[in-house]
């Protein structure tokens, strides 16, 4: 029912929407796989180490729902945020050089894949316990709504976030003071190799909202312009002053857990049919048949982001590593951090 909600919502959006910012989705999204698809490449010959989770699969929830913000948003996210990163704007040469550990990096190597951090982009990281970025969300929210700014706060984070005490305590208090909150629930139907069903008593996510007095849709997180439409909507009730909503965006993640997980505890079938609603494909058919995008113009998005990924990965490996002298630099923000 939500679903198809959401489907006439998403068929407004590809009429209302221009070429040139439909041609930007698509960009965006094709960014984020490329750059996926060699970090992976990176991580197996070596180039990056520790813990590493990749989006791929679920471009469309970021890229949708940063679409619908404006630069001085805020944006929280998860230790799976290479995504919400570059949707959000930072370059992808330094996140790149983040995750090569290198001084360059966002974080200047500090940090490395889970904790990207772009405060001038308003990306607020990047964070690798479950749950926590929202009470930071919260408290984001709390200061736009102390100092009357126009902002809101887009959170993500996964369904392993919902059994959290964090995440009931953070709504409520959303709720109760109306705070500017888009709370974004990336269902990949995994927490981990565990699934929802298994961990959670509601599978209905988003009807965690009901309680919290605060509207909740699920949408088709495969599908970016319904993730757009639904976050516009959202937002537009934020700025209102009418307080947070929850958006559950059902999406599937096409790599394992992280880049040592094999994913042996799903089917191939459910991958396969998974990878058939592939949210580039499916953006690239409805340019195709129902805009009539020339498939030329879609050819030359993908060349142009081959070669912004291509020159990332080289940026990273010729960048140099930060210098021993430097090992407590960039720690705390009092040490000469990425403030000063
Ligand atoms: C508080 C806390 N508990 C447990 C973990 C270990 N852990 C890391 S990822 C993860 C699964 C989270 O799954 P989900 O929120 O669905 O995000 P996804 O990986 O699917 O994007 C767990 C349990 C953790 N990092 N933090
Ligand atoms: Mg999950």
């Amino acid at each position: 029912m939500a679903l198809e909600r959401d489907k006439l919502t998403a068929e407004r959006a590809l009429l209302t929407l221009g070429e040139s910012e439909l041609l930007e989705l698509y960009r965006r999204m094709n960014l984020i796989r490329r750059f996926e698809d060699r970090t992976a490449e990176m991580y197996a010959r070596g180039k990056i180490t520790g813990f590493c989770h990749l989006y791929a699969g679920e471009e469309a929830v970021a890229v949708g729902a940063i679409f619908a913000l404006y630069d001085k948003d805020y944006v929280v996210s998860t230790y799976r945020e290479h995504g919400h990163c570059l949707a959000k704007g930072t370059p992808p040469r330094k996140v790149m050089a983040e995750l090569f550990g290198k001084e360059t990096g966002i974080s200047h190597g500090r940090g490395g894949s889970m904790h990207l951090f772009d405060p001038n982009l308003r990306f607020m990281g990047g964070y690798a316990i479950v749950g926590g970025g929202l009470p930071l969300a919260v408290g984001l929210g709390l200061s736009i709504a102390y100092k009357e700014e126009p902002e809101v706060v887009c959170c993500f984070f996964g369904d392993g976030a919902l059994p959290q005490g964090a995440f009931h305590e953070s709504l409520n208090m959303a709720s109760l003071w109306k705070l500017p909150v888009i709370f974004i629930c990336e269902n990949n139907f995994y927490g981990m190799g565990t699934l929802v069903q298994n961990a959670i008593c509601q599978q209905e996510l988003y009807r965690f909202a009901e309680p919290y007095k605060m509207p909740g849709v699920r949408v088709d997180g495969m599908d970016v312009l319904a993730v757009y439409q639904a976050t516009m909507e959202a937002t537009a009730r934020a700025r209102e002053g009418e307080g947070p909503s929850l958006i559950e965006a059902v999406t599937y993640r096409y790599r394992g857990h992280s880049m040592s997980d094999p994913a042996e505890y799903r089917s191939k079938r459910e991958e396969r049919i998974w990878q058939e609603r592939d949210p580039i494909k499916t953006l690239r058919r409805r340019l195709v048949g129902e805009r009539r995008v020339p498939e030329s113009r879609l050819e030359a998005i993908e060349r142009e982001v081959n070669a912004i990924i291509d020159d990332a990965v080289r940026y990273a490996d010729e960048s140099p590593e930060p210098a021993l002298s430097d090992l407590m630099k960039n720690v705390y923000v009092e040490n000469g951090g990425p403030q000063s």
